[in-house]
C-alpha cells in the first residue's frame, strides 16, 4: 500500500526488542551476546520482523543494565566487538531485517570521559555537558541539593560529589549524570554519534527517555509525590526545548540518510504531544513509546503501589492513543518490554486463561495502528519470573525498593510478593531455547536465574507445535502482512458505528481507507465526529474497500456478548483468524491452564513479503483449526458471544 510522500518502511514494520543480555550466550560465560543472537538470526527471521532493537551493547559498568553508558561508539567486550555487531547487521540485513539501536542520549555513565574530566576541573570544557550545581544552604546552614527532585531509582536526584566539590544530577542511578542539552557542544557531540552510527549502516535508533532532555531553565522545585519528599513531576519537562532539540537531532540524523527510523521513548508523553511531535508534515519523532497503558495500573501511576487488573480502564486509554492517533500521528504500540512486567502475567487477570489470553493480547497487538513492537519471550508467552528470593533479583530499581521497603518495615514475603509482580527482572531472565540445563540459554552459569518454567514454555517445544503462541505469533504477524488495514487503517470502535461490546471486550473496525488519504492530505484523516461516523455514507466508505478488518477481543474470563449492526454483518464478514480456550490441563508446574485452540485464514500470495512463512509454499492456508473458523463465521447474527478471552479477526468486502 503506499503512503505516497510520508510512506515509509516502518509504517508497516514490526519491531522486534532483543535484551542481549538475555537472548543467547555463544561463549559460555552466562552472558548473552552479539554471537548469540547471530546464531538464533533464522529464528528472528522465522518470527516476520522487520527490525531488531538492540537494548544498549556499549562498554559500561552496567549500573542499570547498560543505560549507563561509557562509550558510546564502542561494544562492551563481554558482547563481543564491532565486527559482531557489524556480522550480526549483514546477518539481519540478509533476511531482511533493519538494526536499531539503542542512543542514551539524556545521561552518560559516570565513568565516561566526558564525565571524568568535567568532575575533576572545573575548567573542563566537559564542565557543562553536566548538571553541576554548588548547592543551597538549609535554615541551619546546611548543604542541600538545589531542588527537590527524586530519582526514579530511589533517593535525591543530585548527589554530592568529592572531586567536583558539587553537586550533579541524575534523574536515575547516581552512576547515570544526565547531560546539559541547553549547552550546544552537547547537542553537537551527540548527534556526531548518530551519524557514525548511519556510516556504519543501522537502520536507525530507539532514543531512550529522549522527553527527558527538556529541563525546565531554572530547575525549578516540584510538587513532592504524595508521602515523600521528593518530586517526580514529569509536566515540569520543557517541552519547546524538546522540540526544538530532539527536533534538530532528527533533522540532523534524517538529512543523513532519510530512511532511518527515529523512535522516542517519552514517558508521560501525552496524546497531543504524540501528535504534535510524529506529524507526518513536521515531526521530531516518527513515532513515540508512550506510557499510559503501563502506568494505569499504579495507585498515582506509582509502580509499587499496584491496583487490581481493570481491564475497563485498559481498554479505555488503548482506544483513546489508537483512535487519537489514526491517521494524525504515529505511534510504538507495545504491551511489554525490559521494564515491564511480562503482559501474561500483567493483562491476563485469571492464571487459568494465560494462554487464550496471550494469544487475545496478541490479537491486539498485531491489529493495533502504529508499528508493534515485541519483546523477546512474549512470542512463547512467558509469564513473570517472580523469584523466590530476594537474593535473585538483579535490577537495581528492584534491589533499591526491596532495601527502602525492607526498612519502611515491610515483611520479606510482602516484598517478594511486590517485586514478583512489578520487578523488570521479570522480563530480563534468559530465553528458554531447550529444556536443557538453564533453558539452553548458556553452557555457563547465567547471570540471573533461568525462567522457573523455562521446561514448559521453550522455544524448541513451541515450533515443534503448530497450536502455541509462538505459531499464533507468527501467523498474527502474517496477517498483519497480508492486510495492510491493520497497519494504517484509521481505528473505529464498533460503538461508533452503532455496534456495542462489554468494557472487556475490544471491538473495533480497521477500514482500508486511510493509505490515499495519509498520503494525499498527512494531516486531517479518519473519521471526523462520531456523528460523521454514524452516517450511512461514511460507513460505506468503511467498507468500500476490500481488505477492512473488524476485530473482537474478550479480554475478560467471562462469557461476553456482542452486538454488530445489521448492515456490518450484511457484509457477510469471514473469519481469519479466531482463538478461544480449548479444554484444560495441568501443566508440569502443576497450574491449570486450559490450551488454546486458534485458526488463520491468510490469502494466496500472502507468503511473499514474509519468506518461509507458510514453509515456503505460495498460499497461506496456515493453520485452519477449521472448527475455530468454522464456528466464528457465523457473523450472520446481529448479537454474538464469545468465549472467554476469545478472539476473531475477520476480513470484509473480500480478502
Ligand atoms: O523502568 C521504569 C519504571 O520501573 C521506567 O520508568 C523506566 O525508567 C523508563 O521507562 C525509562 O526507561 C529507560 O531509561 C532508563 C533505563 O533504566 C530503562 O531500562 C530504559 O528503558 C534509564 O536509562
Amino acid at each position: 500500500m503506499d503512503l505516497g510522500a510520508h510512506s515509509s518502511w516502518w509504517h508497516s514494520a514490526v519491531v522486534y526488542e532483543v535484551y542481549p543480555m538475555s537472548f543467547y550466550d555463544a561463549d559460555g560465560d552466562g552472558v548473552g551476546d552479539l554471537r548469540g543472537i547471530l546464531a538464533k538470526v533464522d529464528y528472528i527471521a522465522h518470527l516476520g520482523v522487520d527490525a531488531v532493537w538492540l537494548t544498549p551493547i556499549y562498554p559500561s559498568p552496567w549500573a542499570d543494565n547498560g543505560y549507563d553508558v561509557a562509550d558510546y561508539l564502542s561494544v562492551h567486550p563481554a558482547f563481543g566487538t564491532l565486527d559482531d555487531l557489524y556480522a550480526l547487521r549483514d546477518a539481519l540485513r540478509a533476511r531482511g531485517i533493519r538494526l536499531v539501536l539503542d542512543l542514551v542520549f539524556n545521561h552518560t555513565s559516570d565513568e565516561h570521559p566526558w564525565f571524568q574530566a568535567a568532575r575533576l576541573d572545573p575548567r573542563s570544557p566537559f564542565r557543562d555537558f553536566y548538571y553541576f550545581h554548588p548547592g543551597i544552604r538549609g535554615e541551619g546552614g546546611e548543604r542541600r541539593p538545589p531542588n527537590n527532585w527524586g530519582s526514579f531509582f530511589g533517593g535525591s536526584a543530585w548527589t554530592w560529589d568529592e572531586q567536583a566539590q558539587a553537586y550533579y544530577l541524575h534523574l536515575f542511578d547516581r552512576k547515570q549524570p544526565d547531560l546539559n542539552w541547553d549547552h550546544p557542544p552537547v547537542r553537537q557531540a551527540l548527534a556526531d554519534i548518530a551519524r557514525t552510527w548511519l556510516v556504519r549502516g543501522v537502520g536507525g535508533f530507539r532514543l531512550d527517555v529522549i522527553n527527558f532532555i527538556g529541563k525546565p531553565w531554572g530547575l525549578p522545585d516540584g510538587r513532592p509525590e504524595p508521602g515523600s519528599a521528593y518530586a517526580y513531576n514529569l509536566d515540569l519537562l520543557d517541552r519547546e526545548k524538546v522540540e526544538r532539540y530532539v527536533g534538530e537531532l532528527y533533522r540532523a540524523v534524517k538529512a543523513q540518510n532519510p530512511e532511518a527510523v527515529m523512535i522516542g521513548e517519552t514517558p508521560g508523553v501525552t496524546l497531543a504531544e504524540a501528535l504534535r511531535w510524529t506529524r507526518p508534515e513536521a515531526p521530531i519523532l516518527d513515532m513515540v513509546i508512550s506510557f499510559d497503558h503501563v502506568s494505569f495500573d499504579g495507585e498515582e501511576g506509582n509502580k509499587w503501589r499496584p491496583l487490581p487488573l481493570d481491564v475497563g480502564r485498559f481498554k479505555e486509554i488503548w482506544t483513546r492513543w489508537q483512535k487519537g492517533l489514526s491517521g494524525r500521528g504515529w505511534w510504538a504500540p507495545y504491551l511489554g518490554n525490559h521494564d515491564q512486567p511480562r503482559p501474561a502475567s500483567r493483562y491476563v487477570r485469571d492464571g487459568a486463561y494465560r494462554a487464550a489470553g496471550a494469544v487475545a493480547l496478541h490479537v491486539l497487538l498485531f491489529t493495533a495502528y502504529g508499528t508493534p513492537f515485541l519483546y523477546q519471550g512474549e512470542e512463547l508467552g512467558l509469564p513473570n519470573a517472580g523469584f523466590s528470593s530476594l537474593d535473585d533479583y538483579r535490577d537495581v530499581e528492584s534491589r533499591n525498593a526491596a532495601r527502602f521497603f525492607r526498612e519502611a518495615g515491610m515483611a520479606e514475603g510482602e516484598i517478594l510478593a511486590l517485586l514478583g509482580r512489578r520487578s523488570r527482572d521479570n522480563a530480563r531472565v534468559p530465553i528458554p531455547w531447550t529444556d536443557g540445563p538453564a533453558g539452553g540459554f548458556t553452557r555457563g552459569i547465567p547471570w540471573i536465574s533461568p525462567h522457573p518454567r523455562a521446561e514448559e514454555l521453550h522455544v524448541a517445544r513451541q515450533l515443534a507445535d503448530p497450536g502455541s503462541l509462538l505459531a499464533a505469533t507468527r501467523a498474527l504477524i502474517g496477517l498483519r502482512r497480508a492486510f495492510p488495514a491493520a497497519a494504517y487503517g484509521p481505528f473505529v470502535p464498533l460503538e461508533d458505528v452503532g455496534g456495542e461490546a462489554p468494557p472487556e471486550v475490544f471491538a473495533y473496525l480497521r477500514p482500508a481507507v486511510l493509505a490515499e488519504r495519509f498520503a494525499s492530505n498527512g494531516a486531517d484523516v479518519g473519521p471526523s465526529s462520531e456523528e460523521g461516523e454514524r452516517k450511512p455514507s461514511f460507513r460505506t466508505s468503511l467498507v468500500a474497500r476490500p481488505g477492512t478488518l473488524l476485530v473482537l477481543v474478550n479480554l475478560s474470563p467471562a462469557a461476553a456478548e456482542v452486538f454488530v449492526p445489521a448492515w456490518l454483518a450484511a457484509h457477510d464478514p469471514e473469519p481469519v483468524f479466531c482463538s478461544r480456550p480449548a479444554g484444560g490441563s495441568v501443566s508440569s508446574s502443576g497450574v491449570f491452564e486450559h490450551g488454546v485452540l486458534w485458526g488463520a485464514r491468510l490469502p494466496r500470495g500472502s507468503a511473499a513479503r514474509s519468506p518461509g512463512f507458510c514453509g515456503g509454499e505460495g498460499s497461506c492456508e496456515f493453520f485452519a483449526a477449521e472448527t475455530c473458523l468454522g464456528r466464528a463465521a457465523r457473523l450472520g447474527r446481529a448479537t454474538l458471544s464469545l468465549d472467554p478471552y476469545e478472539a476473531r479477526v475477520y476480513v470484509l468486502g473480500g480478502a
